[in-house]
This record gives C-alpha cells, sequence and structure tokens, in this order.
C-alpha cells in the first residue's frame, strides 16, 4: 500500500475505533479509487474522500416497546444518513440483532456508491435496530414497528431521507412504519419504498434484488460470450433477495441447488424450482429463522451448521449477510470449479475472499450486483412523484436497462491492460465520480 493511502487509512481508524466492518468497506474503496484520486487533485485539494468516508449525521435513539406478556424491552435504533450530495438519503432498514452502528455506517456507504451507480438521483443511508424479529408475534412486530416510527418520523421525508426494508423488515413492516408516519405527520407520501402495491408500492420491487443480480450475472458471462443455461448455482439466505434470484435463474435455464439459514444448508439435488421457490416465501413469513423444514417436505438434504460453498457449482451467490463467504470458502469453490462469485449480499465477501475470487475467477461486490433492489426503489419514488403506476414490464424493463448500464460501467471503470474486469475497481470509481463531481460542485458544506 501507498504510504500516504497508509496515512489516510490510519486518519480513519482513528476515528471510527473498532468498527471493524466500516473500516473493511472504506478500505476496499480507498484502495481501488486512490489512483484516480492522485490523478484528479481537484478532489484531493477539495478532501472529497475524507468527507466521504464521513457520515453527514448519525442519529442513535431509544426504542421502547411492550411484548404479548406485558414486558417492557429496550431497543437501539439508528439511521445513518450518510451522504445527500445527489439526491435525498435512500436506504434501507435492518432489524436484526447483530446492527451496530459499524455495520450501519458500512452499510450507508457502501449504499452511496451503489446508488450514484443506479444513476437515478439518490444519496445514500442506512438505518435500523437490534430487535431480533424470530419468534415475534405479528402484534409484537406493529408495535415495534410504531414505536420505531415514533422518533424516526421526525428525521426523514419524500425529499429529505427515504427508507426501505432490508433484512429483518419486509413489506409487512414497511406497512407498518407507514402508516405510522402517516398518523404522525397527517401526509400521504412516497417517504418510504417496498410499499404495499395499495399505496404506492411499485410492482416488481420484491423481486428486484434478485432479478437484478441475475440479470448482472448474464451481463458478466456473456462477456465470456457464456449464457446460464445449464449452469449450477448455490445461493445462500432463504430470504426476498435468495428467492428473487432463484426465480430468475431458474427462468434462464440455471440449475439452483442450495438455499441456507442460521440453522445449515439444504442441498437439493433435483434443483429449486416452481412452487419450492414460492415456499422460500412461506418459510420466511413463519419467523423461525431456519431452512430444515425444506429438506423435510421436500426430500432435499439438510447439513446442520455448514455454508453451502462447500458445494460444487459454476456460480456462488452470496444474498444473506456480510462476510458470509470467507478466504477458505472461496478456496473451496474455486478449487470444485467455481467460475463466478456475485455478491448478491452487502459485502458478502471477506477482504481476502473477494481478493482471490478477483484474481482467480470472475468477482463482482454487492454494490453493482444487488443495486437493482434501491434501483427500482428509485422507481418506486418516480412513480409516487408522478402519483402513477408503472406496469410489470415497463418497471423490469428499466432495472435491466440499469444493470446494464451498471456492467458497462464496471467494464469502463474496471478493465485492466490485460483485458479482465476488475468488478470491485470499475464498481468503486464508477460510483465515486458522480458523487464527487456533485460535492465539487456544492461547495464546501
Ligand atoms: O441494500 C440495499 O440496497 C437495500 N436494502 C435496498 C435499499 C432501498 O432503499 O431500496
Amino acid at each position: 500500500m501507498d504510504v500516504k493511502m497508509n496515512e489516510f487509512m490510519d486518519g480513519v481508524r482513528m476515528k471510527n475505533p473498532g468498527e471493524d466492518e466500516f473500516l473493511q468497506a472504506v478500505q476496499e474503496v480507498v484502495e481501488t479509487v486512490w489512483d484516480f484520486y492522485q490523478e484528479n487533485p481537484h478532489y484531493k485539494k477539495a478532501k472529497i474522500l475524507e468527507r466521504m468516508t464521513e457520515p453527514e449525521r448519525t442519529i442513535i435513539f431509544r426504542i421502547p416497546w411492550i411484548d404479548d406478556s406485558g414486558e417492557v424491552h429496550v431497543n437501539r435504533g439508528f439511521r445513518v444518513e450518510f451522504n445527500s450530495a445527489i439526491g435525498p438519503y435512500k436506504g434501507g432498514l435492518r432489524f436484526h440483532p447483530s446492527v451496530t452502528l459499524s455495520g450501519l455506517k458500512f452499510l450507508g456507504f457502501e449504499q452511496t456508491f451503489k446508488n450514484s451507480l443506479t444513476t437515478l438521483p439518490m444519496g445514500g443511508g442506512k438505518g435500523g435496530s437490534d430487535f431480533n424479529p424470530k419468534g415475534k408475534s405479528d402484534i409484537e412486530i406493529m408495535r415495534f414497528c410504531q414505536a420505531f416510527m415514533s422518533e424516526l418520523f421526525r428525521h426523514i421525508g419524500p425529499n429529505t431521507d427515504v427508507p426501505a426494508g432490508d433484512i429483518g423488515v419486509g413489506g409487512r413492516e414497511i406497512g407498518y412504519l407507514y402508516g405510522q408516519y402517516k398518523k404522525l405527520r397527517n401526509e400521504f407520501t412516497g417517504v418510504l419504498t417496498g410499499k404495499g402495491r395499495e399505496f404506492g408500492g411499485s410492482l416488481i420491487r420484491p423481486e428486484a434484488t434478485g432479478f437484478g443480480a441475475i440479470y448482472f450475472v448474464r451481463e458478466m458471462l456473456a462477456t465470456k460470450g457464456e449464457t446460464m443455461k445449464g449452469k449450477t448455482v448455490s445461493v445462500s439466505g432463504f430470504g426476498n433477495v435468495a428467492w428473487g434470484a432463484a426465480l430468475k435463474a431458474v427462468e434462464y435455464g440455471a440449475k439452483v441447488v442450495t438455499i441456507s439459514g442460521p440453522d445449515g444448508y439444504v442441498y437439493d439435488a433435483d434443483g429449486i424450482t416452481g412452487e419450492k421457490i414460492d415456499y422460500l416465501l412461506e418459510l420466511r413469513a413463519s419467523n423461525q429463522d431456519i431452512v430444515a423444514p425444506y429438506a423435510e417436505k421436500y426430500g432435499a438434504q439438510f447439513i446442520a451448521g455448514k455454508k453451502p460453498w462447500e458445494q460444487k457449482v459454476d456460480i456462488a451467490i452470496p444474498c444473506a449477510i456480510q462476510n458470509e463467504l470467507n478466504e477458505e470458502d472461496a478456496k473451496m469453490l474455486i478449487a470444485n470449479g467455481c467460475q463466478m462469485i456475485a455478491e448478491a449480499s452487502n459485502m458478502g465477501c471477506t477482504a481476502e475472499a473477494a481478493y482471490l475470487a478477483t484474481d482467480k475467477i470472475m468477482f463482482a461486490p454487492g454494490k453493482a450486483v444487488n443495486a437493482g433492489g434501491v434501483a427500482v426503489s428509485g422507481l418506486e419514488m418516480t412513480q409516487n412523484s408522478m402519483r402513477l403506476n408503472w406496469s410489470e414490464k415497463e418497471v423490469d424493463d428499466r432495472l435491466d436497462q440499469i444493470m446494464t448500464e451498471i456492467h458497462a460501467a464496471c467494464v469502463k471503470y474496471g478493465k485492466e491492460p490485460n483485458g479482465k474486469i476488475n468488478y470491485i475497481k470499475g464498481a468503486n470509481i464508477g460510483g465515486f465520480v458522480k458523487v464527487a463531481d456533485a460535492m465539487m460542485a456544492q461547495g464546501v458544506v
């Protein structure tokens, strides 16, 4: 590493002690944009990177709520408003016991670059709570969402900050959050995305992250003159992202053989198709956070306590959570002939795994691969502003076009002299330029 880059990273480390995930995300971006940053001294003079690595505002709040037995609980709520240079803060809310400030800072930082890549006018933000939805009743979920919004409402708005779902926050939660916002503000506006169809939601938003990921994988394969037909695919997770990716991968003629949860993974040699894909929604809605019931129901193999990366596949698509695929996993995949790892989860691979995969096979980072989710959120905002709803085809065509363009941006900025595409570099520089130029134009604010 360049000495000056080291000094820069030392500064970030001193300001954010112990925030490992945030530092991992910053390091990856800084390493890949550093040369470009040096070649453009006007950015450096304006301390663009120093400003980009500091959230504009971080809100932390108390969420007291009462469970079904009358016991009082106190959770912590967050909203990290990272960067508003190119549009209102935009990014999901995560409800998961692992949620920390560091995790949400990493996600908000990544979101800034991702949202820029979509070409839509959205800044970067992220929020959530350490609340664990596992085993909670529907009424408890509603009460918690209301308690969360009772504080968040004063910080957000359709032109200020537009949250959406993420892990633990799906259509049901967005509905409850929206209801509480509307009650408190007495305003019907597009303040959240991922809403129900009846109150301003967009068609294809539930499928968008998974569909977008597969459109991106299709473009990656096309650079080698290949298609998804006949390819074997492993996905992790069993939520919204895994579901959408499985639907589109199967439509393209691929065979999806795994899903996973905190309890282990399922290997379905016949492929996860048709009603088996629909069943993932049921499994998720049960709030139990396990995948073993799939294996029982469909006579597939269940491997307790393991991750799916030990299986031989052509393409691996992590769809669960950050750092779910490490260097050992990447080595195993590569040794078994895997030709591509495409992150559909945010920072799904550890830094070591991502670099190894970039070097040996094809690798693309989450901020490019999973941008379809927030892209359709952006299209939901457009529809809300117009007070119109687009057809499924209109939204899906736009999503496909956006993903194809993100891939082209990765090629533009990430193609190495030897012809290989470094998607990490391509996505980071591609995302950086628009935000940096907007910040330059707006002065030191
Ligand atoms: O990580 C992500 O891009 C999301 N959770 C979606 C964010 C959004 O605003 O739709």
